[in-house]
């Protein structure tokens, strides 16, 4: 701190510092000067190091973006600081992604100043302060955050930013806002200090006894047992417990809607995944016994449900979903625990009660094993070229062959192709895989910036649709990346548009007009040079890649120059929009799809978006 000047913005920065966060992606304006001139004061008094360092975001969707990955890598929260009202609303549907993907960030905005005539410092004295006086900022965020709240003094900042990170580090982790208005922001204050160690996370939650045991012995006795989970690898050191009880009773494991690697995709008891699918999981309809653990999609009840009469469990962070206004599973017992607590304490009651009747289990094991190698084989033939041009399915075992043996973090927006991503990448590393986890498009750009941060000695991997990286607003991620040296390798799946709507509209419309024309205002024409958006902003390599031959080529080379300290961006050419029924579908679009109302659409994955 310089001499003589020791404000809130001062105090609000150390806390977040002696909290851990070591990054404020920020995007700043004229409610920031109180936090502007407290780092350079900083900076001037060779204490920079003792605050978070400040990551420019060009753009607000980058900032929480970037954020969120942070976090979802490192499980550790960041901040991001945004323009009042303005800066706010353009986070936009980052927002949502943080809430649904369940990872902690401190949002702070400024607010406008409320002394007009002079009377305290900060006051206003910009004609932009009466334009951004609005009635109700902090409620742009309400729906989305877990805790908001206003800094009222200097005098208590520090613990409202550990009450602040507690909330949000605390499971269901999520965001939380707190503003700040300028006057408030430039309070002097006496030093003092507050203690984050003083609040932790609430710690994770157990089974009772009385549901461990029902669990427990419901798997055990099944004939057909099942687990289902989306975001149980949220917590990498999860997934061994998962895996333990899943060899303990040869108990399949289904992903569902998955954005982590909850399950090591090449385990023989691997059961598949499944986002937005038009069929029945066979799977699904056999089971007698399902565990649901950490699902907020563990089936689609229009078209994939569960036997009417399978006894379901369901265990979750959070099982009921408050947040939702319409969620349910009919099952049997709905338990608030920790997916790990709970899945040890489950295997543990197996083992120590001998449950387990050893010739069934192995009899369920070599009918798994049996099954995933039938699927694997299934989905290998499918990793060709079609009549010369790249699908997605060959450019996904392209990339799981670039990356075999690396220890590199792939994050995924392939939207229509989330399910192809899955099967043919088969990440079986925990923490290997990473998606947003939320319902709003253009995450990958800016995560990617945080993944790099998290983890620098990692080969950070984009799979994203062309549309998705647009919304990721390039130009400022791009550029992000390039000043803070957070090179990623970005594959963009380019069918040059949104296939998402297209599948939409033949999924509710299968025979409308939408379909007989293929009118679905969905194609991006005249074609768009991503990789030349992201050369110009961000100095990137780019390529683009239509022949099949040249792929495996393409790939190695864009992956070498980002391991040179250097982004590349690749547009790898897909059946466009246009021409596709449904991904992995080459031919024309005409004749539209044949499938009745209630009937499956051949091969299509439908969005899950
Ligand atoms: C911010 C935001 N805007 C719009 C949507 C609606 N939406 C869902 S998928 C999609 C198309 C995505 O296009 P692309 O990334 O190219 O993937 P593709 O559908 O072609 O596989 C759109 C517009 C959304 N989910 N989020
Ligand atoms: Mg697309």
């Amino acid at each position: 701190m310089a001499a003589g000047s020791y404000t809130t913005s001062t105090a609000f920065l150390e806390a977040l510092a002696e909290a851990g966060v070591r990054y404020i992606f920020a995007n700043l304006g004229s409610d920031h000067p109180g936090l502007i001139e407290a780092l350079a004061q900083a900076n001037a008094g060779d204490r920079a190091a003792d605050f978070p360092r400040i990551i420019v975001c060009p753009h607000e969707t980058v900032a929480l973006s970037a954020a969120h990955a942070y976090a979802s890598v490192s499980r550790q929260p960041q901040a991001v600081f945004v323009h009042v009202d303005a800066g706010t609303q353009n986070l936009g549907g980052a927002v949502n992604n943080a809430m649904r993907g369940r990872v902690p960030v401190l949002i702070f905005a400024g607010a406008a100043p409320f002394t007009i005539t002079g009377e305290l410092p900060g006051g206003r004295n910009e004609f932009i302060h009466w334009i951004q006086d609005v009635p109700d900022q902090r409620g742009i965020l309400r729906g989305y955050v877990k805790y908001d709240n206003e800094i009222r003094t200097g005098r208590n900042v520090k613990q409202l930013v550990h009450r602040a990170l507690q909330i949000a580090r605390s499971e269901p982790a999520g965001p939380v806002y707190l503003v700040g208005p300028r006057e408030v922001m430039e309070e002097q204050v006496e030093p003092y200090a507050a203690d984050p160690a003083e609040y932790p996370p609430v710690a994770p939650a157990a089974l009772t006894a009385e549901v461990t045991q029902e669990i427990a012995t419901a798997l055990a006795n099944a004939s057909h047992p099942l687990i289902i989970t989306s975001y149980l690898g949220r917590n990498p050191d999860a997934v061994p417990a998962l895996v333990e009880l899943a060899e303990l009773l040869a108990i399949p494991v289904l992903e569902s809607a998955a954005f982590h690697v909850n399950f090591p995709g090449d385990h023989p008891l691997h059961a598949g995944y499944q986002f937005t699918t038009s069929e029945q999981n066979p799977v699904l309809a056999r089971a007698d016994v399902i565990l649901v653990v950490d699902s907020d999609v563990p089936w689609i009840h229009a078209t994939s449900r569960p036997s009417p009469d399978a006894a379901i469990y369901d265990i979750d962070i959070d099982p009921l979903k408050a947040s939702m206004s319409m969620w349910h599973i009919a099952a049997r017992r709905f338990a608030a625990a920790d997916s790990k607590v709970a899945l040890e304490q489950i295997a543990s009651f197996v083992r120590d009660n001998v449950l387990i009747d050893a010739g069934a289990v192995e009899v369920r094991r070599a009918v798994a094993m049996d099954a995933s190698q039938a699927r694997r084989a299934a989905l290998d033939s499918l990793e060709q070229p079609e009549a010369g041009v790249i699908t997605p399915r060959y450019l996904t075992g392209c990339v799981r062959e670039l990356l075999a043996g690396t220890d590199a973090l792939v994050l995924t927006e392939a939207i229509t192709n989330y399910q192809v991503v899955a099967e043919h990448l088969r990440a079986s590393r925990p923490g290997s895989l990473l998606g947003s986890g939320g319902g709003s498009l253009g995450w990958a750009g800016g995560g990617a910036i945080g993944a790099k941060l998290a983890c620098p000695e990692r080969a950070v991997v984009c799979l994203t649709g062309d549309g998705s990286f647009l919304f990721g607003v390039p130009s400022s991620a791009q550029w992000v990346a390039r000043r803070y040296g957070t090179p990623a390798l970005t594959i963009i799946y380019d069918n040059h548009g949104w296939a998402a709507p297209k599948f939409s509209t033949l999924q509710v419309h299968p025979d409308g007009a939408a379909a007989k024309a293929d009118d679905f205002h969905v194609s991006f024409e005249p074609e768009v040079d991503l990789p030349g958006v992201a050369r110009a902003a961000g100095g990137a390599y780019g390529a683009t890649v239509s022949d099949p031959g040249e792929l495996p080529g393409v790939l190695k080379d864009a992956l070498a120059v980002v391991h040179g300290g250097r982004s590349a961006v690749v547009s790898v050419q897909l059946p466009p929009v246009l021409r596709i029924l449904g991904p992995n579908e080459v031919g024309a679009c005409r004749p539209a799809p044949t499938a009745r109302p209630g009937t499956a659409l051949r091969g299509v994955h439908l969005p899950a978006v």
